[in-house]
C-alpha cells in the first residue's frame, strides 16, 4: 500500500504511480494542523473525503485507466497527482 503524508504544507510525495486496472488503497497519513487539507477532492478519482488529523486514513481507489489524475485539498490550493500506468 502506498502512503501519502499530508502535512500543513501539502502532500508528500506529490506524485505516486499506480498500476492500471487494479483497485488500490492509499493511506493518506495526516499530521496535526492540516487545516483544509483534511478534505481530499477529485472528481476523476471519485474521491470526496474528510481525513482524520494525526491519523492513518485509508482511501480506496477504483480500478483506473492509464492517465494522470489530480486531487486537491478542500480549497484547491494544494494538489497531488496519481499517474496510472
Ligand atoms: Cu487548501
Amino acid at each position: 500500500m502506498q502512503e501519502i503524508v499530508v502535512s500543513p504544507t501539502g502532500y508528500s510525495p506529490k506524485e505516486i504511480v499506480l498500476e492500471s486496472g487494479k483497485q488500490s488503497t492509499i493511506n493518506f497519513r495526516t499530521e496535526e494542523g492540516t487545516g483544509c487539507l483534511t478534505t481530499v477532492l477529485s472528481d476523476k478519482l471519485g474521491i470526496n473525503s474528510v481525513l482524520k488529523e494525526g491519523s492513518n486514513n485509508y482511501l480506496n481507489i477504483k480500478a483506473l485507466e492509464p492517465g494522470t489524475y489530480e486531487y486537491a485539498c478542500g480549497m484547491n490550493m494544494y494538489k497531488g497527482t496519481i499517474t496510472v500506468k
